[in-house]
């Protein structure tokens, strides 16, 4: 589509939600610019565009910046309907599991990994995950022993991909491809993503590992790697595209006032800036970077808190 601006994807090769949106940019054919940013903070090169926002991924198309998987794959149904993510008959129980999947299954199966795989972690990986949740910073035992603690919440859970699987069903909510697939597969890819130490947790399961065969072949699309200043001259040179119409519920503070968005459960950076489209599920500021002029910045409504600048 030679008038659509370029997709980019600011991530890193071992972020299980950056995975979800290379796959989910595979599944849809689609041919997208790859910005590398650092696992950790700061990320100088990356929060010029989201006011603050330091999470992996974000997708940035032209000046418009959208933050958290869940938004970024609902942002490329929007633009690329087909294949579907979102089949309307299918959505309502895909959006359930997915949610298990991201606030349930993840934290523990993160745990898991990471303290298995400790010796190969990035340096400064743990001291910045603990900055990030306000926590202090763990000790190698510490790290372990989580690890272990929390293998079997991790193994329970798995074991019930495999009973969802039972009926014959292709795809984790039914017969179509889901937003559930790959919520539940970015959480499996990263069992093995460091390495194949806990490779034997899928040894049992035939049916998820044929189904994460099958989700692995829809690959990550046609990708050219950008610089990460290249992606701040595109915002720079862009205008935001135009904003949908607004739907806020009485309790929402006012569009075009100063509002402040964080995430309510992790790096809780605040990003600020006017309040210019908000809806049941969608909200998004406008804000002003002296190194890419005028943004705007997109959030899912549910995980981000939204509060007036007083
Ligand atoms: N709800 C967010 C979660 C994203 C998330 O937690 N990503 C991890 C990496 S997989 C992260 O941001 N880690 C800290 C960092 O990359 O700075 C989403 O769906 O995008």
């Amino acid at each position: 589509m030679p008038d659509q601006p370029d997709l980019i994807l600011h991530h890193y090769d071992f972020s299980n939600y950056a995975e979800k949106a290379r796959l989910a940019l595979g599944y849809k054919g689609l041919a997208w610019r790859s910005v590398t940013i650092p696992p950790v903070a700061p990320k100088p090169l990356l929060t010029p565009l989201t006011g603050g926002y330091r999470r992996t991924p974000v997708l940035q198309i032209g000046a418009d910046i959208y933050c958290d998987t869940r938004l970024i794959l609902k942002e490329l149904e929007r633009r690329y309907p087909t294949p579907p993510i979102f089949p309307k008959a299918l959505s309502p129980q895909a959006a359930m599991i997915a949610f298990w999947a991201e606030n349930q299954l993840f934290r523990p199966m993160s745990l898991y990994v990471s303290g298995t795989n400790l010796d190969l972690l990035p340096p400064d990986l743990q001291a910045d995950r603990s900055r990030m949740r306000d926590l202090p910073i763990p000790s190698e035992a510490t790290v372990r022993r989580a690890a272990r603690r929390n293998a079997p919440a991790v193994r329970v859970q798995i074991a019930w991909v495999e009973d969802l699987l039972t009926d014959g069903r292709e795809w984790i909510a039914g017969a179509a491809v889901t937003i559930a697939d790959f919520a539940v597969y970015h959480a499996l890819w990263f069992l093995t993503a460091r390495s194949d130490r806990l490779a034997f947790e899928l040894e049992p399961y035939e049916r998820i590992r044929d189904w994460m065969a099958r989700m692995q072949a829809f690959g990550h699309g046609d990708v050219t790697p950008m610089a990460p200043t290249e992606a701040l001259a595109v915002a720079a040179r862009a205008e935001p595209g135009p904003l949908r119409a607004s739907d806020p519920f009485a309790e929402d503070p006012p569009l075009g006032s100063r509002v402040r968005v964080r995430a309510d459960d992790y790096a809780r950076d605040a990003v600020d800036g006017e309040l210019v489209q908000i809806d049941r599920e969608e909200l998004a500021l406008r804000r002003t970077d002296p190194q890419v002029g005028e943004v705007v910045v997109h959030f899912p409504r549910l995980g981000y808190d939204l509060r007036p600048v007083i």
